[in-house]
Protein backbone atom coordinates (compact mmCIF):
# COMPACT_ATOMS: atom_id res chain seq x y z
CA UNK A 1 0.00 0.00 0.00
CA UNK A 2 1.15 3.55 -0.74
CA UNK A 3 2.44 5.57 1.82
CA UNK A 4 0.94 9.01 2.88
CA UNK A 5 3.53 11.72 2.78
CA UNK A 6 3.54 11.69 6.63
CA UNK A 7 3.25 8.27 7.38
CA UNK A 8 6.90 8.05 5.73
CA UNK A 9 7.73 10.33 9.05
CA UNK A 10 6.10 8.37 11.50
CA UNK A 11 6.41 4.68 9.91
CA UNK A 12 9.64 3.72 11.42
CA UNK A 13 11.18 0.55 12.05
CA UNK A 14 12.17 -0.82 15.43
CA UNK A 15 10.49 -0.52 19.02
CA UNK A 16 9.67 -4.18 18.88
CA UNK A 17 9.90 -5.70 22.07
CA UNK A 18 10.00 -9.41 20.45
CA UNK A 19 9.82 -10.81 17.12
CA UNK A 20 12.21 -8.06 15.86
CA UNK A 21 11.33 -7.27 12.38
CA UNK A 22 9.51 -10.53 11.61
CA UNK A 23 6.25 -8.62 12.47
CA UNK A 24 7.45 -5.06 12.40
CA UNK A 25 4.27 -4.07 9.73
CA UNK A 26 1.21 -2.07 8.83
CA UNK A 27 -1.76 -3.72 7.42
CA UNK A 28 -4.04 -0.56 6.13
CA UNK A 29 -3.57 2.00 9.08
CA UNK A 30 -2.95 -0.73 11.45
CA UNK A 31 0.67 -1.60 13.02
CA UNK A 32 0.69 -5.51 13.40
CA UNK A 33 3.69 -6.48 15.67
CA UNK A 34 4.14 -9.79 17.71
CA UNK A 35 1.39 -8.68 19.65
CA UNK A 36 -1.05 -7.73 17.32
CA UNK A 37 -1.09 -11.31 16.09
CA UNK A 38 -1.29 -12.71 19.65
CA UNK A 39 -4.12 -10.74 20.48
CA UNK A 40 -5.76 -11.09 16.84
CA UNK A 41 -5.58 -14.88 17.62
CA UNK A 42 -6.88 -14.70 20.87
CA UNK A 43 -9.72 -12.45 20.21
CA UNK A 44 -11.03 -14.61 17.81
CA UNK A 45 -10.57 -17.92 19.23
CA UNK A 46 -12.11 -16.16 22.68
CA UNK A 47 -15.61 -15.23 20.56
CA UNK A 48 -15.22 -18.26 18.57
CA UNK A 49 -15.92 -20.07 22.10
CA UNK A 50 -18.30 -17.81 22.87
CA UNK A 51 -20.86 -19.11 20.08
CA UNK A 52 -19.26 -22.14 20.59
CA UNK A 53 -20.60 -22.40 23.89
CA UNK A 54 -23.60 -20.33 22.91
CA UNK A 55 -24.48 -23.37 20.56
CA UNK A 56 -24.75 -25.70 23.83
CA UNK A 57 -27.34 -23.39 25.45
CA UNK A 58 -30.92 -22.81 24.87
CA UNK A 59 -30.66 -19.51 23.51
CA UNK A 60 -29.36 -17.52 20.60
CA UNK A 61 -30.73 -14.54 21.60
CA UNK A 62 -27.90 -12.00 22.40
CA UNK A 63 -29.29 -10.18 25.62
CA UNK A 64 -29.97 -14.00 26.96
CA UNK A 65 -26.93 -15.34 25.80
CA UNK A 66 -24.73 -16.90 28.67
CA UNK A 67 -21.58 -18.35 29.55
CA UNK A 68 -21.60 -19.37 33.13
CA UNK A 69 -18.64 -20.17 35.45
CA UNK A 70 -18.23 -23.48 36.98
CA UNK A 71 -20.40 -24.26 40.23
CA UNK A 72 -18.83 -22.60 43.14
CA UNK A 73 -18.68 -26.46 45.17
CA UNK A 74 -16.09 -26.87 41.65
CA UNK A 75 -13.69 -25.03 43.42
CA UNK A 76 -10.90 -23.74 41.02
CA UNK A 77 -10.47 -27.32 39.60
CA UNK A 78 -10.37 -27.23 35.57
CA UNK A 79 -13.88 -27.84 34.85
CA UNK A 80 -15.94 -29.69 31.96
CA UNK A 81 -16.74 -27.91 28.69
CA UNK A 82 -20.42 -27.09 29.44
CA UNK A 83 -19.90 -27.09 32.92
CA UNK A 84 -17.77 -23.59 33.07
CA UNK A 85 -14.77 -24.83 31.28
CA UNK A 86 -15.75 -22.96 28.07
CA UNK A 87 -16.02 -19.46 30.73
CA UNK A 88 -12.23 -20.83 31.90
CA UNK A 89 -10.89 -20.89 28.33
CA UNK A 90 -12.48 -17.72 27.79
CA UNK A 91 -11.28 -15.98 30.67
CA UNK A 92 -7.59 -17.16 29.39
CA UNK A 93 -8.36 -15.80 25.90
CA UNK A 94 -9.70 -12.47 27.19
CA UNK A 95 -6.18 -11.94 29.49
CA UNK A 96 -4.10 -12.77 26.31
CA UNK A 97 -6.11 -10.21 23.96
CA UNK A 98 -5.73 -7.34 26.78
CA UNK A 99 -2.58 -7.74 27.98
CA UNK A 100 -1.76 -8.33 24.17
CA UNK A 101 -3.66 -5.10 23.24
CA UNK A 102 -1.57 -2.85 25.85
CA UNK A 103 1.85 -4.83 25.10
CA UNK A 104 0.77 -3.50 21.12
CA UNK A 105 0.52 -0.24 22.48
CA UNK A 106 3.59 -0.44 24.26
CA UNK A 107 5.63 -0.88 21.14
CA UNK A 108 3.87 1.70 19.43
CA UNK A 109 4.77 3.82 21.87
CA UNK A 110 8.42 2.72 21.63
CA UNK A 111 8.35 3.52 17.79
CA UNK A 112 6.93 7.24 18.26
CA UNK A 113 9.27 7.83 21.44
CA UNK A 114 6.74 8.38 23.08
CA UNK A 115 5.77 7.57 26.92
CA UNK A 116 4.41 5.18 28.04
CA UNK A 117 1.00 6.41 29.53
CA UNK A 118 -1.81 4.71 27.13
CA UNK A 119 -0.93 1.64 28.24
CA UNK A 120 -0.33 1.85 32.09
CA UNK A 121 -3.66 3.87 31.70
CA UNK A 122 -5.31 0.62 30.17
CA UNK A 123 -3.30 -2.02 32.44
CA UNK A 124 -5.83 -0.63 35.23
CA UNK A 125 -8.78 -1.59 33.21
CA UNK A 126 -7.26 -5.55 32.68
CA UNK A 127 -5.98 -5.04 36.34
CA UNK A 128 -10.26 -4.63 37.09
CA UNK A 129 -11.14 -6.93 35.06
CA UNK A 130 -8.54 -10.07 36.54
CA UNK A 131 -9.45 -8.85 39.60
CA UNK A 132 -13.01 -9.91 39.13
CA UNK A 133 -12.23 -13.07 37.47
CA UNK A 134 -8.67 -14.00 38.67
CA UNK A 135 -7.78 -12.83 42.08
CA UNK A 136 -10.62 -12.68 43.51
CA UNK A 137 -12.59 -16.14 42.79
CA UNK A 138 -8.59 -17.43 43.65
CA UNK A 139 -8.57 -15.80 46.85
CA UNK A 140 -12.45 -17.22 47.48
CA UNK A 141 -11.11 -20.60 46.15
CA UNK A 142 -13.92 -21.07 43.22
CA UNK A 143 -14.07 -20.04 39.78
CA UNK A 144 -17.61 -19.61 40.45
CA UNK A 145 -17.23 -16.74 41.80
CA UNK A 146 -16.57 -14.99 38.72
CA UNK A 147 -18.91 -13.27 36.82
CA UNK A 148 -20.79 -14.67 33.89
CA UNK A 149 -20.63 -13.75 30.23
CA UNK A 150 -23.77 -12.46 29.60
CA UNK A 151 -25.23 -9.35 28.76
CA UNK A 152 -27.77 -9.56 30.72
CA UNK A 153 -27.01 -12.15 33.58
CA UNK A 154 -23.87 -9.61 34.81
CA UNK A 155 -26.05 -7.63 35.35
CA UNK A 156 -27.84 -10.26 37.80
CA UNK A 157 -23.92 -11.00 39.07
CA UNK A 158 -23.42 -7.56 40.02
CA UNK A 159 -26.86 -7.44 41.58
CA UNK A 160 -26.68 -10.49 43.46
CA UNK A 161 -23.54 -10.44 44.41
CA UNK A 162 -23.81 -6.56 45.68
CA UNK A 163 -27.34 -7.76 47.82
CA UNK A 164 -24.86 -10.36 49.37
CA UNK A 165 -23.33 -8.14 51.43
CA UNK A 166 -26.91 -6.69 52.35
CA UNK A 167 -26.21 -2.94 50.77
CA UNK A 168 -23.43 -3.14 48.81
CA UNK A 169 -23.19 1.41 48.65
CA UNK A 170 -21.89 0.93 52.72
CA UNK A 171 -18.82 -0.88 51.12
CA UNK A 172 -16.15 2.41 52.05
CA UNK A 173 -14.03 1.29 48.66
CA UNK A 174 -17.18 1.42 46.71
CA UNK A 175 -17.73 4.64 47.99
CA UNK A 176 -14.10 5.96 46.93
CA UNK A 177 -14.38 4.60 43.13
CA UNK A 178 -18.02 5.96 42.97
CA UNK A 179 -16.68 9.21 44.03
CA UNK A 180 -13.70 9.36 41.79
CA UNK A 181 -16.05 8.21 39.19
CA UNK A 182 -18.51 10.92 39.27
CA UNK A 183 -15.38 13.34 39.32
CA UNK A 184 -13.81 11.85 36.41
CA UNK A 185 -17.08 13.11 35.04
CA UNK A 186 -16.95 15.98 36.25
CA UNK A 187 -13.42 17.00 35.53
CA UNK A 188 -13.92 15.70 31.73
CA UNK A 189 -16.74 17.74 31.05
CA UNK A 190 -15.62 21.16 32.34
CA UNK A 191 -12.22 20.53 30.06
CA UNK A 192 -14.34 19.12 27.17
CA UNK A 193 -16.30 22.63 27.23
CA UNK A 194 -13.60 24.63 28.28
CA UNK A 195 -11.33 24.00 25.16
CA UNK A 196 -14.68 24.02 22.61
CA UNK A 197 -15.65 27.87 24.46
CA UNK A 198 -12.00 28.66 23.17
CA UNK A 199 -11.56 26.74 20.05
CA UNK A 200 -14.88 26.33 18.42
CA UNK A 201 -15.53 30.13 18.07
CA UNK A 202 -18.06 31.60 15.24
CA UNK A 203 -16.49 32.12 11.89
CA UNK A 204 -14.56 35.19 11.74
CA UNK A 205 -13.56 35.31 15.29
CA UNK A 206 -10.23 34.49 16.41
CA UNK A 207 -9.39 30.94 18.13
CA UNK A 208 -8.44 31.91 22.07
CA UNK A 209 -5.06 30.59 23.62
CA UNK A 210 -4.92 28.23 26.25
CA UNK A 211 -4.05 31.39 28.47
CA UNK A 212 -7.72 32.70 27.68
CA UNK A 213 -8.81 28.94 29.42
CA UNK A 214 -6.66 29.74 32.41
CA UNK A 215 -7.79 33.50 32.30
CA UNK A 216 -11.25 31.76 32.49
CA UNK A 217 -11.29 29.68 34.98
CA UNK A 218 -8.85 32.78 37.39
CA UNK A 219 -11.37 35.06 36.93
CA UNK A 220 -14.45 32.30 37.38
CA UNK A 221 -12.68 30.21 40.78
CA UNK A 222 -9.44 32.06 41.52
CA UNK A 223 -7.44 28.99 40.38
CA UNK A 224 -6.52 27.04 36.91
CA UNK A 225 -4.70 23.75 37.11
CA UNK A 226 -3.23 24.50 33.48
CA UNK A 227 -3.05 23.18 29.95
CA UNK A 228 -0.81 19.86 31.29
CA UNK A 229 -2.35 19.62 34.75
CA UNK A 230 -5.43 19.22 33.52
CA UNK A 231 -4.36 15.90 32.15
CA UNK A 232 -2.74 14.77 34.60
CA UNK A 233 -5.40 15.65 36.70
CA UNK A 234 -7.94 13.90 34.38
CA UNK A 235 -5.58 10.86 34.07
CA UNK A 236 -5.00 10.58 37.98
CA UNK A 237 -8.79 10.71 38.61
CA UNK A 238 -9.60 7.65 35.86
CA UNK A 239 -7.20 5.48 37.16
CA UNK A 240 -8.12 6.22 40.48
CA UNK A 241 -11.57 5.19 39.93
CA UNK A 242 -10.55 1.97 38.02
CA UNK A 243 -8.24 1.26 41.15
CA UNK A 244 -10.06 1.69 43.76
CA UNK A 245 -13.06 -0.54 42.09
CA UNK A 246 -10.64 -3.18 42.07
CA UNK A 247 -9.67 -2.72 45.52
CA UNK A 248 -13.56 -2.31 46.77
CA UNK A 249 -14.25 -6.02 45.10
CA UNK A 250 -10.57 -7.12 47.07
CA UNK A 251 -12.49 -5.99 50.46
CA UNK A 252 -16.22 -7.48 49.57
CA UNK A 253 -15.45 -11.43 50.05
CA UNK A 254 -11.68 -11.94 50.38
CA UNK A 255 -11.28 -9.32 53.61
CA UNK A 256 -14.46 -8.43 54.76
CA UNK A 257 -18.17 -11.25 54.57
CA UNK A 258 -21.16 -10.37 55.93
CA UNK A 259 -23.13 -6.78 56.10
CA UNK A 260 -21.39 -3.72 55.10
CA UNK A 261 -24.12 -1.59 57.11
CA UNK A 262 -22.32 -4.04 59.94
CA UNK A 263 -19.08 -2.76 58.67
CA UNK A 264 -19.37 1.02 59.93
CA UNK A 265 -20.32 0.35 63.65
CA UNK A 266 -16.79 0.79 64.42
CA UNK A 267 -17.71 4.27 63.49
CA UNK A 268 -21.09 4.73 65.54
CA UNK A 269 -18.81 3.27 68.64
CA UNK A 270 -16.12 5.73 68.62
CA UNK A 271 -16.77 7.26 71.79
CA UNK A 272 -16.82 10.94 70.91
CA UNK A 273 -20.44 10.87 70.28
MG1 LIG B 1 -20.56 -4.52 32.06
C1 LIG B 1 -23.15 -2.48 31.01
C2 LIG B 1 -19.63 -4.93 28.77
C3 LIG B 1 -17.71 -6.05 33.14
C4 LIG B 1 -21.37 -3.80 35.36
N1 LIG B 1 -21.30 -3.82 30.18
C5 LIG B 1 -22.37 -2.98 29.98
C6 LIG B 1 -22.53 -2.67 28.50
C7 LIG B 1 -21.64 -3.74 27.83
C8 LIG B 1 -20.78 -4.21 28.97
C9 LIG B 1 -22.49 -4.90 27.33
C10 LIG B 1 -21.97 -1.28 28.18
C11 LIG B 1 -20.55 -1.06 28.74
C12 LIG B 1 -19.88 0.20 28.34
O1 LIG B 1 -20.37 1.00 27.56
O2 LIG B 1 -18.65 0.43 28.91
N2 LIG B 1 -18.92 -5.32 31.11
C13 LIG B 1 -18.73 -5.39 29.75
C14 LIG B 1 -17.45 -6.03 29.48
C15 LIG B 1 -16.89 -6.32 30.72
C16 LIG B 1 -17.84 -5.89 31.73
C17 LIG B 1 -16.95 -6.28 28.09
C18 LIG B 1 -15.57 -6.94 31.04
O3 LIG B 1 -15.02 -6.81 32.13
C19 LIG B 1 -14.83 -7.74 30.06
N3 LIG B 1 -19.70 -4.88 33.92
C20 LIG B 1 -18.56 -5.62 34.12
C21 LIG B 1 -18.32 -5.92 35.57
C22 LIG B 1 -19.30 -4.97 36.24
C23 LIG B 1 -20.21 -4.52 35.13
C24 LIG B 1 -18.66 -7.34 35.92
C25 LIG B 1 -18.55 -3.79 36.80
C26 LIG B 1 -17.71 -3.03 35.79
N4 LIG B 1 -21.91 -3.35 33.03
C27 LIG B 1 -22.20 -3.25 34.37
C28 LIG B 1 -23.44 -2.53 34.54
C29 LIG B 1 -23.85 -2.21 33.26
C30 LIG B 1 -22.89 -2.73 32.37
C31 LIG B 1 -24.11 -2.25 35.86
C32 LIG B 1 -24.84 -1.57 32.45
O4 LIG B 1 -25.91 -1.02 32.79
C33 LIG B 1 -24.41 -1.66 30.95
C34 LIG B 1 -25.51 -2.34 30.19
O5 LIG B 1 -26.31 -1.75 29.52
O6 LIG B 1 -25.62 -3.70 30.31
C35 LIG B 1 -26.64 -4.39 29.60
C36 LIG B 1 -17.89 1.58 28.48
C37 LIG B 1 -17.10 1.18 27.30
C38 LIG B 1 -17.26 1.64 26.04
C39 LIG B 1 -18.29 2.69 25.70
C40 LIG B 1 -16.41 1.08 24.93
C41 LIG B 1 -17.24 0.15 24.03
C42 LIG B 1 -17.59 -1.18 24.74
C43 LIG B 1 -18.59 -2.08 24.03
C44 LIG B 1 -20.03 -1.48 24.05
C45 LIG B 1 -18.53 -3.44 24.70
C46 LIG B 1 -19.31 -4.50 23.97
C47 LIG B 1 -19.17 -5.84 24.64
C48 LIG B 1 -19.77 -7.00 23.85
C49 LIG B 1 -21.31 -6.93 23.79
C50 LIG B 1 -19.31 -8.28 24.53
C51 LIG B 1 -18.37 -9.19 23.96
C52 LIG B 1 -17.46 -8.93 22.81
C53 LIG B 1 -17.21 -9.93 21.77
C54 LIG B 1 -17.43 -11.36 22.05
C55 LIG B 1 -15.95 -9.62 20.99
MG1 LIG C 1 -21.54 -0.80 42.18
C1 LIG C 1 -18.78 -2.42 40.88
C2 LIG C 1 -20.54 2.06 40.65
C3 LIG C 1 -24.56 0.55 42.87
C4 LIG C 1 -22.70 -3.89 43.39
N1 LIG C 1 -19.86 -0.26 41.01
C5 LIG C 1 -18.80 -1.05 40.66
C6 LIG C 1 -17.74 -0.26 39.96
C7 LIG C 1 -18.24 1.19 40.09
C8 LIG C 1 -19.64 1.01 40.60
C9 LIG C 1 -17.42 1.94 41.12
C10 LIG C 1 -17.77 -0.62 38.48
C11 LIG C 1 -16.73 0.11 37.63
C12 LIG C 1 -15.58 -0.77 37.36
O1 LIG C 1 -15.23 -1.64 38.10
O2 LIG C 1 -14.92 -0.58 36.22
N2 LIG C 1 -22.45 0.99 41.76
C13 LIG C 1 -21.83 2.06 41.18
C14 LIG C 1 -22.72 3.20 41.21
C15 LIG C 1 -23.87 2.78 41.84
C16 LIG C 1 -23.68 1.38 42.21
C17 LIG C 1 -22.37 4.53 40.61
C18 LIG C 1 -25.11 3.54 42.14
O3 LIG C 1 -26.03 3.05 42.74
C19 LIG C 1 -25.27 4.98 41.71
N3 LIG C 1 -23.32 -1.55 43.01
C20 LIG C 1 -24.41 -0.77 43.24
C21 LIG C 1 -25.49 -1.54 43.98
C22 LIG C 1 -24.91 -2.92 44.13
C23 LIG C 1 -23.56 -2.81 43.49
C24 LIG C 1 -25.72 -0.97 45.35
C25 LIG C 1 -25.77 -3.96 43.40
C26 LIG C 1 -27.08 -4.22 44.09
N4 LIG C 1 -20.91 -2.75 42.20
C27 LIG C 1 -21.45 -3.89 42.73
C28 LIG C 1 -20.60 -5.01 42.45
C29 LIG C 1 -19.56 -4.48 41.73
C30 LIG C 1 -19.77 -3.11 41.60
C31 LIG C 1 -20.83 -6.43 42.88
C32 LIG C 1 -18.35 -4.79 41.01
O4 LIG C 1 -17.82 -5.91 40.82
C33 LIG C 1 -17.80 -3.49 40.36
C34 LIG C 1 -16.35 -3.33 40.69
O5 LIG C 1 -15.90 -2.63 41.52
O6 LIG C 1 -15.54 -4.12 39.92
C35 LIG C 1 -14.13 -4.02 40.04
C36 LIG C 1 -13.79 -1.43 35.95
C37 LIG C 1 -13.86 -1.83 34.54
C38 LIG C 1 -13.92 -3.12 34.07
C39 LIG C 1 -13.95 -4.35 34.93
C40 LIG C 1 -13.97 -3.35 32.58
C41 LIG C 1 -12.70 -4.01 32.04
C42 LIG C 1 -12.67 -3.92 30.54
C43 LIG C 1 -11.69 -4.86 29.86
C44 LIG C 1 -10.25 -4.72 30.34
C45 LIG C 1 -11.73 -4.62 28.36
C46 LIG C 1 -12.99 -5.16 27.70
C47 LIG C 1 -12.86 -5.17 26.20
C48 LIG C 1 -14.10 -5.66 25.48
C49 LIG C 1 -14.36 -7.16 25.65
C50 LIG C 1 -13.86 -5.34 24.02
C51 LIG C 1 -15.13 -5.35 23.24
C52 LIG C 1 -14.90 -5.31 21.76
C53 LIG C 1 -14.66 -3.94 21.18
C54 LIG C 1 -15.70 -2.89 21.53
C55 LIG C 1 -14.47 -4.07 19.68
O1 LIG D 1 -7.89 0.65 23.12
C1 LIG D 1 -8.38 1.10 24.13
O2 LIG D 1 -9.23 2.14 24.09
C2 LIG D 1 -9.60 2.67 22.79
C3 LIG D 1 -8.07 0.57 25.51
C4 LIG D 1 -9.30 0.32 26.34
C5 LIG D 1 -9.15 1.13 27.51
C6 LIG D 1 -7.97 1.90 27.53
C7 LIG D 1 -7.26 1.63 26.31
O3 LIG D 1 -6.21 2.11 25.92
C8 LIG D 1 -7.95 2.63 28.73
C9 LIG D 1 -6.95 3.62 29.19
C10 LIG D 1 -9.15 2.23 29.42
N1 LIG D 1 -9.85 1.31 28.64
C11 LIG D 1 -9.60 2.68 30.69
C12 LIG D 1 -10.79 2.27 31.33
C13 LIG D 1 -11.33 2.85 32.62
C14 LIG D 1 -10.43 3.27 33.74
C15 LIG D 1 -9.29 2.39 34.15
C16 LIG D 1 -12.44 1.85 32.99
C17 LIG D 1 -13.67 2.52 33.56
C18 LIG D 1 -12.67 1.14 31.67
N2 LIG D 1 -11.66 1.36 30.80
C19 LIG D 1 -13.78 0.34 31.43
C20 LIG D 1 -14.16 -0.38 30.26
C21 LIG D 1 -15.40 -1.13 30.08
C22 LIG D 1 -16.48 -1.30 31.09
C23 LIG D 1 -16.70 -0.35 32.18
O4 LIG D 1 -17.24 -2.24 31.07
C24 LIG D 1 -15.37 -1.68 28.79
C25 LIG D 1 -16.41 -2.54 28.13
C26 LIG D 1 -14.13 -1.26 28.21
N3 LIG D 1 -13.42 -0.48 29.10
C27 LIG D 1 -13.69 -1.58 26.91
C28 LIG D 1 -12.48 -1.25 26.31
C29 LIG D 1 -12.17 -1.58 24.87
C30 LIG D 1 -12.99 -0.67 23.96
C31 LIG D 1 -10.66 -1.23 24.78
C32 LIG D 1 -10.42 -0.45 26.04
N4 LIG D 1 -11.45 -0.55 26.91
C33 LIG D 1 -9.82 -2.50 24.80
C34 LIG D 1 -9.91 -3.27 23.50
C35 LIG D 1 -9.18 -4.61 23.54
O5 LIG D 1 -8.62 -5.10 24.52
O6 LIG D 1 -9.19 -5.29 22.36
C36 LIG D 1 -8.60 -6.62 22.32
C37 LIG D 1 -9.72 -7.59 22.55
C38 LIG D 1 -10.78 -7.77 21.72
C39 LIG D 1 -10.95 -7.03 20.41
C40 LIG D 1 -11.89 -8.72 22.03
C41 LIG D 1 -11.59 -9.82 23.04
C42 LIG D 1 -12.70 -10.82 23.09
C43 LIG D 1 -12.56 -11.85 24.20
C44 LIG D 1 -11.47 -12.86 23.90
C45 LIG D 1 -13.89 -12.54 24.38
C46 LIG D 1 -14.87 -11.71 25.21
C47 LIG D 1 -14.74 -12.02 26.71
C48 LIG D 1 -15.49 -11.05 27.61
C49 LIG D 1 -14.97 -11.27 29.02
C50 LIG D 1 -16.99 -11.22 27.50
C51 LIG D 1 -17.73 -10.15 28.29
C52 LIG D 1 -19.22 -10.15 28.00
C53 LIG D 1 -19.91 -8.93 28.59
C54 LIG D 1 -21.35 -8.84 28.11
C55 LIG D 1 -19.84 -8.91 30.09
Amino acid sequence: MALLSFERKYRVRGGTLIGGDLFDFWVGPFYVGFFGVTAAIAALLGTLLIFASASQGPTWNPWLISIEPPPIDAGLAAAPLNAGGYWQIITVCALIAFVSWALRQVEISRKLGMGYHVPVAFSFAILAYATLVVIRPLWLGAWGYGFPYGIFTHLDWVSNTGYSYVNFHYNPLHMVAITFFFTTCLALALHGALVLSAVNVPRGTEVKSPEYEDTYFRDFVGYSIGTIGIHRLGLLLALNAGFWSAACMILAGPLYQGSFPEWWSWWRSIPIW
